[in-house]
């Protein structure tokens, strides 16, 4: 069969991380067709080169709509901010590409629904459509689901999910393109909550009926951008300062269709915690702890051990036998965050290989949709009760 010819747009922390996956998945796994980085498309053409010339694509555009309709592209991979991701998608989609689209899937739940019954449609044409939670990829939570599909943990009645970043914890980080609403949609809840969901509904299987939720700005305004930087970049700003449009955090309760009760947290502003994506199922036979910030470990609870010994162990997932891992490195050596992307690419590789559908499909992605918006929906209708403050506080109370 001919090689795959990729067409990545973005050029950000995203296209820079898929831009590494489509590097390695070939090298380090067996993949029944082969992959060739093609083309890499930029708003800024100066970008786009640096970026094609460390990773060895082929031919750089700053025209998407002109590369996704290109009959000698087989895949468009779309690493923008979440505004562009539906007419791409569609576009890439209608002209019989295959698509891995980062997450969130869309901006709204309306957009969602139009990509995922795009993609279904196009899968009746032999076309697969990914949506890139790639934290499924990591081998310490793609144990957990094992085991826990397994019955470790037996009926789940609590879903404990946290995403704690603080890149966003000093007021003078700048106003990127993460924290306009009409680029992003949102911030920590499409953002990070995202993945929680994502996390929360693929390992249990299950999904969220209900939510109760509040979002919160901590910080208005932020020092507005001469040029685009990265992620917690600096870059030169003139002292301007412009509107935040998006939530700093979200936190929410959430009941589940298997009856389990959700609670849920994410922010960019959890001073000290730099990425600990950290969710626990807590079961009526046993449980499971995952926190980002220790990624190849995973802790397990099992009601079966004999009771004196009974506590949360720690597995290690770097055993050839964990997901992934036979094709990395010896036991115990790990591996990072860029490697869930890798393995991303390469089931993405296997099931256009295979013409089957592969997880997280569109649609997977639009149950995540219809929790976000649900989320802000919750957020936006204040019928919260108030405390009301004792007397004694009213007088003193502090500034
Ligand atoms: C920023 O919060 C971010 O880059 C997310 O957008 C990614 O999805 C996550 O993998 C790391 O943090």
């Amino acid at each position: 069969m001919p090689p795959l010819r990729i067409a990545l747009i973005g050029t950000g922390f995203m296209g820079r991380a898929h831009s590494h996956a489509w590097r390695t998945a070939g090298a380090f796994f067996d993949l029944p067709r082969t992959v060739e980085t093609a083309v890499l498309v930029g708003r800024d053409a100066g970008r786009a080169q640096d970026l094609a010339d460390r990773f060895g694509w082929a031919e750089v555009s700053t025209d998407w709509q002109d590369v996704v309709s290109r009959t000698d592209i087989d895949v468009v991979d779309i690493c923008t901010p979440g505004n562009l991701h539906a007419p791409i998608a569609l576009a890439a989609l209608a002209a019989g590409k295959h698509v891995l689209c980062e997450k969130p899937l869309a901006n709204s739940t309306q957009d969602a629904t139009v990509m995922a019954d795009a993609a279904a449609r196009a899968h009746a044409r032999g076309v697969v459509a990914m949506c890139g939670f790639s934290y499924r990829r990591t081998p310490a939570l793609a144990l957990a689901k094992q085991l826990i599909d397994d019955g470790l943990v037996g009926a789940v009645r609590h879903v404990r999910a946290q995403y704690l970043q603080d890149w966003l914890t000093d007021a003078d980080a700048p106003l990127t393109w993460r924290l306009d609403a009409s680029q992003a949609g949102s911030g920590a809840l499409g953002d990070i909550a995202a993945h929680s969901i994502d996390t929360a509904q693929w390992l249990t299987g299950s999904r969220i009926t209900a939510v109760s939720a509040i979002l919160k700005t901590f910080v208005p305004t932020r020092p507005v951008l001469a040029e685009q930087v990265g992620l917690g970049g600096r870059g030169d700003t003139d002292g301007e300062r412009g509107p935040v449009t998006v939530d700093d955090a979200a936190a929410f309760t959430a009941t589940f269709d298997d009856g389990a009760l959700g609670v849920f947290e994410a922010t960019r502003m959890a001073t000290g915690r730099r990425n600990a994506n950290r969710i626990e199922i807590s079961g009526e036979r046993g449980a499971i702890a995952f926190d980002y910030e220790r990624s190849n470990e995973l802790e397990v609870y099992d009601t079966t051990d004999p009771l004196v010994a009974q506590g949360f162990r720690r597995v290690l997932a770097t055993e050839p036998q964990h997901p992934y891992m036979s094709a990395w490195w010896p036991t115990g050596h790990g591996i990072g965050y860029e490697h869930g992307f890798t393995h991303q690419a390469v089931d993405f590789v296997r099931a256009i290989a295979d013409g089957t559908e592969v997880a997280p499909t569109f649609a997977d992605a639009l149950d995540v949709q219809r929790v976000l918006d649900a989320v802000a929906a919750s957020a936006a209708d204040s019928s919260r009760l108030t405390v009301v403050p004792h007397p004694s506080r009213t007088e003193s109370t502090p500034s």
